[in-house]
């Protein structure tokens, strides 16, 4: 009768210290003086993943035995942080874990230091698809996430001469203690090839394909733990692995060649991310790995609901698929396969159960980021899921046809396939077609896509149009980032806000205490402190920590619009410079984000914001007042150091282009106020915190496009107003890039002549806001009062409430049967 033994995993010192001393001799294989940190790493993640494994086995056993529906999260990104420290606030072991970490002669902070993150995303796309798993966790929900275990995520950054620099991200070059490889649930992809057809004996229509190539699928598992709810969840990455027999039967037949390429095929596919750039869309890669991942992850649904005793036909009432952007979309046609070609039902069945399945989640306003595949591509390598397609559009343009008769141009705008010039699949269309419900990421988002980027389907089918403002977990973001303001609102209102983010509110009372204020800004000082400890040591600027932080970290896009940061410092420059006596509150520019390295803009404003720096910091006359930092490798583990630090939160784009945006809410949640135009879930924000606590500045987004309408000419406004002129002219003259006039001159024409995202136009609206924020930062007790009042009305944006609303609104779900729920 032997079963795991409890002792093994107890939480008390004595066992977690054997247990970290154990996996440093039986799996790191090292003795205890010649380990280094990155062994006693390894060490204490194993440790902690032991106490993680019997909650992990007992949610599995726990959604089976309820027979609950799940929701599956496919996502092309997870960008999902280190886990350690997380791991260790869900399962409430850290107290004792620092002291037995302690006792061993470490130090726990320095060991979380050591945790390679996985970079598996871009930026916010990828980082909601990680605060919404930690949620479903948290919540009970049944859940799962499916993506890609790429082998390198997103690149390093460094800065050289100015300029981004990329290098590999091997982030895998240690191992990683998180995950379970799980060989006995691979399946096959394949690609290529043609397709047969005949009709039955019955006189039915069959479908035989036959790829070219077959690769396999294998799925690494990583326990994805709920906040003190006793769940543990599953994120399944597929990595691509050559298929023996496939590789074998040609290196048998002696074409040797043959074999090494389908290996070197099979095992490029999972290779590495792509950043988000302007090149991506005839990268055929890039849909190998949509197609790849997406056919994985569904062929386990499959047999998961089958394994679990469950008829197919019932299959959209057991699992609800969640596409998180178009990148997964291609499973609309993919589902169909498998049940009309594989598992032998009729269309209209097929169809009933696909469109009951998917939902269709938006992230982006930019039409030059709406995937389409150019048709050559596609039908060379997905032959039968372009004929199913072509099925699916003519019955879809029947439903518009019928709708709308005599509309002809509208079915052209509205068919999968798109007919101008070279021809393309629409993948957005293909998910619009294929969901039930399709959403936007905050109001006006959803508002916008309604009237604007899919009018059309919103006219056919506006009952599937919904909105789920994005959110983000307080656990990582609050409790894990910042334990100094964590601890203090704990000692006001207890811990039950980390689970529950609307008892902030709590705090609100707080905010007319002036004790209360005065320990708010001791504990915001010690973070400062820290931060600034962290940017001397990677960039050598010394940068005083009672300066105002002020922050704008993200992808660096013309749309968000850091240039516009830049032109405010410059002409708080050529302030000081013609009065150095000027009295401004000292101010420390803070800028973090990588460019897609094809963005050749983006890569430009990298190095304007440099360049600027290495003038204004060391410009004696200016420098005490102004300092600008680029933050080098911007991510996950970086914005745990900074949204606790900043005092004032950047989120300035252009209205009507931003979707949401997550690093709005992660600032003010830390206390940060913000500068912000109405743009995303900014209106939201300042909404819910009070529109005398947000700095608002700038054009609306029906302003945006108004004047855009009426004829749009930046060069009257450089003309009209000569703080702008004098800090275009600077720049464009050489003054911050020792001489060169010709180095800016691509942005400074783009301002002048077209300006696309409104610089100018919302220039002076956005100096006069700067120079409020400077006048309240004078006052230390209104703007703490500001900050308090900011994080205490935070609640809504938590994740949590992002996926009860997913949970309500879309996927049907009403009961949280296991784990504790909140
Ligand atoms: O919804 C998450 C996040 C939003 O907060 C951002 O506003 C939006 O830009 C981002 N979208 C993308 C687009 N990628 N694609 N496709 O990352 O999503």
């Amino acid at each position: 009768d032997l079963i795991v033994d409890d002792e093994r995993t107890s939480n008390t010192v004595a066992a977690l210290k054997q247990g970290i001393l154990d996996n440093l001799f039986y799996v790191v294989g090292k003795r205890v003086e010649v380990a280094t940190d990155l062994d006693h790493f390894t060490a204490l993640a194993y440790t902690v993943r032991d106490r993680i494994l019997a909650r992990w086995l007992t949610t599995r056993e726990d959604y089976a035995k309820h027979n609950v529906r799940t929701v599956y999260y496919l996502s092309a990104e997870f960008l999902m942080g280190p886990y350690l420290a997380n791991n260790l606030l869900n399962l409430g072991i850290e107290d004792v874990i620092r002291q037995a970490v302690a006792e061993l002669d470490l130090d726990l902070n320095h060991l979380i230091g050591r945790e390679s993150e996985p970079g598996l995303g871009n930026g916010g796309l990828g980082r909601l698809a990680a605060c919404y798993l930690d949620s479903l966790a948290t919540l009970g929900v049944p859940a799962m996430g499916y993506g890609i275990r790429y082998e390198f995520g997103m690149f390093h950054q460094a800065i050289r001469d100015g300029w981004q620099v990329e290098m590999t991200d091997y982030w895998l070059r240690y191992g990683n203690p998180w995950e379970i490889r799980r060989p006995q649930a691979c399946v096959e992809v394949g690609f290529g090839g043609h397709t047969q057809s005949w009709a039955d004996s019955f006189g039915e229509y069959k479908v035989l394909w036959s790829p070219n190539e077959i690769v396999k699928g294998v799925p690494f598992d990583t326990p994805i733990l709920g906040y003190r709810s006793g769940v543990a969840n599953t994120l399944r990455l597929w990595r691509s692995e050559a298929n023996e027999s496939f590789y074998f039967d040609r290196f048998n037949s002696g074409d040797y060649e043959g074999a090494v390429g389908a290996k070197v095929f099979a095992e490029n596919i999972s290779k590495v991310l792509y950043p988000n750039d302007e090149e991506i869309r005839g990268k055929e890669l890039r849909l190998q790995q949509q197609y790849f991942f997406t056919s994985c992850s569904l062929q386990d649904m499959i047999r998961r609901h089958e394994t679990a005793g469950h008829s197919l036909e019932n299959f959209h009432e057991q699992c609800t698929v969640q596409l998180n952007d178009t990148h997964p979309s291609i499973g609309v046609a993919e589902l169909m396969r498998l049940l009309v070609d594989i598992h032998g039902f009729d269309w209209d069945k097929a169809w009933e159960i696909t469109s009951h399945t998917f939902n269709y989640t938006n992230h982006t306003l930019l039409p030059e980021a709406l995937e389409r595949w150019p048709l050559r591509i596609f039908g060379l390598l997905l032959p039968r899921h372009l004929e199913l397609i072509y099925e699916i559009n003519a019955r879809f343009l029947t439903i518009v046809r019928a709708k709308f008769p005599n509309d002809e141009a509208r079915v052209a705008r509205m068919s999968i396939i798109d007919e101008h010039g070279e021809r393309y699949v629409r993948m957005a269309y293909l998910a619009c077609v294929g969901s039930s419900h399709i959403n936007g990421v905050a109001k006006l988002h959803t508002e916008l896509l309604k009237s604007d980027v899919l009018h059309d389907f919103y006219e056919l089918w506006p009952e599937k149009f919904i909105n789920v403002t994005n959110g983000v977990t307080p656990r990582r973001w609050l409790a894990v980032s910042n334990p100094e303001q964590s601890e203090l609102m704990t000692s006001k209102i207890g811990l039950g806000w980390i689970g529950d983010l609307d008892q902030l509110s709590q705090l609100e009372r707080y905010a007319e205490d002036s004790t209360f204020r005065s320990e708010w800004r001791g504990v915001q000082h010690a973070v400062k402190v820290r931060l600034a400890q962290y940017i001397a040591e990677k960039t050598g600027v010394s940068v005083d920590p009672s300066s105002m932080f002020d922050a704008q970290v993200k992808r660096i896009h013309e749309y968000k619009r850091q240039h516009l940061n830049v032109l405010y410092i410059l002409t708080q420059y050529y302030r000081l410079k013609k009065d150095p006596t000027l009295e401004i509150s000292p101010r420390t520019f803070l800028f973090g984000g990588k460019a897609a390295p094809g963005y050749f803009m983006a890569k430009l404003i990298i190095k304007l914001i440099t360049s600027v720096a290495e003038v204004v910091n060391n410009d004696p006359e200016v420098n005490r007042q102004l300092k600008v930092v680029f933050l080098p490798d911007y991510n996950v583990t970086f914005g745990q150091l900074v949204y606790p630090a900043a005092d004032l939160s950047e989120q300035i784009s252009t209205a009507g282009k931003e979707a949401s945006g997550t690093g709005n809410m992660k600032f003010a949640m830390n206390g940060a106020l913000t500068i912000g135009t109405l743009d995303g879930a900014n209106i939201e924000i300042r909404d819910a915190v009070g529109h005398e606590n947000f700095f608002l500045f700038g054009l609306t987004a029906a302003e945006v496009a108004a004047r855009k309408a009426a004829g749009y000419h930046p060069h009257q406004i450089y003309e009209s107003n000569g703080a702008l002129r004098e800090v275009i002219d600077g720049i464009g003259s050489g003054r911050f890039s020792r001489g060169d006039g010709s180095l800016f001159r691509p942005l400074v024409d783009s301002l002048l002549n077209s300006d696309p995202y409104l610089l100018f136009a919302d220039y002076q609206s956005y100096v006069d806001c700067q120079d409020r924020v400077c006048k309240m930062y004078r006052d230390p007790e209104a703007w703490s009062r500001m900050s308090i009042y900011n994080a205490a009305r935070m609640g809504q944006f938590s994740s949590d409430r992002s996926i009860r609303d997913y949970c309500k609104d879309i996927w049907n779900i009403t009961r949280f049967e296991i784990g504790a729920g909140v």
